[in-house]
């Protein structure tokens, strides 16, 4: 039985890293209980305009001090903080981009949610995802788990009865398997997406998609296949956003052999112009993000 702290140490990643690591991973155990007490909605918007669940403004709050506690962050970047939030105090030079809790509109129907987590150096968030230095997400479901990347391969850890997190499966690789989901509403896909779409199904590809993007991934890094928020009409930059959701997913992605587009380019190497900026978004298997360049760009 391996700990996150023994995977840590064998890794080449810095002291400093390792401890925000840490001490992230450790919010997963107060943030399953705050579950209990925060089942409604917070009766505020986030500046994408959706309702914040109690859940969601608490797993802001409670990380974020976490975070500004530590001395080890620079900069925080939240889904739910309107601006980026600035530590000059902070003796550490990393930067963190959160969504705090991801799917959070599935917490009172009781279906997995999760918080999703990308570290960069340098103190700043505004840079492009294929410079983070580490990924995570908390996929709390019947068991809690963190899957995480710190630019070695992708590791997932379950979180034990003691509060201690232990290696499930080590060095992840996602296969090209054979399920796919896809977020907006059929009548406002562009053709290209719909003919992309009309593909997987008659290869007799099977439809997963919950609404919780980090549960809908997880699915697809253990059993292979695609997820995709696409360009729709009338929202042209589809509605997941690059820093919080896209890059962190990606980076993990990517570290276990799969990739991510925008329907165009790689979204990892898209330099962020605004923290809560959108973007086209299709993750999974190689070969099938191979054929949705050769689809949507032609
Ligand atoms: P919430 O965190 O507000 O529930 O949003 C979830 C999300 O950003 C992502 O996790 C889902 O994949 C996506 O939205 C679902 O969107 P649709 O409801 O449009 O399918």
């Amino acid at each position: 039985m391996i700990t996150l702290e023994e995977y840590l140490d064998g890794t080449g990643a810095e002291q400093e890293l390792k401890e925000l690591v840490r001490l992230i991973a450790a919010q997963a155990t107060p943030i399953r209980e705050a579950f209990l007490t925060n089942q409604t909605y917070a009766g505020t918007t986030n500046q994408s305009g959706e309702e914040q669940a109690a859940m969601d403004t608490w797993a802001d709050r409670h990380i974020t001090e976490v975070l500004q506690r530590s001395g080890l962050v620079r900069e925080v970047a939240s889904e739910e903080q309107n601006d980026i939030l600035k530590i000059p105090e902070s003796h550490g030079e990393y930067a963190v981009v959160m969504d705090p809790l991801d799917g959070s509109s599935l917490i009172q129907v009781n279906l997995a949610v999760g918080t999703i987590v990308g570290i960069y150096d340098h103190g700043t968030v505004m840079q492009p995802g294929e410079k983070m230095r580490a990924a995570l997400y908390m996929l709390y479901g019947p068991m809690t788990v963190l899957t995480l990347t710190v630019g070695e391969g992708v590791q997932i850890f379950a979180l034990d009865n003691n509060n201690q997190y232990v290696l499930l499966e080590a060095d992840v690789k996602m296969p090209e398997g054979n399920l796919y989901g896809s977020g907006g509403l059929r009548t406002v896909w562009t053709e290209e997406h719909a003919r992309f779409i009309d593909t997987c199904e008659q290869e007799g590809y099977k439809l997963r998609y919950s609404g919780s993007f980090v549960a809908d991934f997880h699915q697809i890094l253990k059993y292979g296949g695609i997820y995709c928020y696409p360009a729709v009409v009338g929202k042209e930059r589809g509605k997941l956003r690059l820093m919080f959701e896209a890059n962190p997913i990606g980076f993990i992605a990517t570290q276990a052999g799969g990739a991510i587009c925008d329907g165009r380019m790689n979204v990892l190497t898209i330099n962020p112009e605004k923290p809560h900026q959108k973007t086209p978004l299709y993750v999974g298997s190689k070969g099938l993000i191979e054929k949705v360049n050769g689809t949507l760009c032609t």
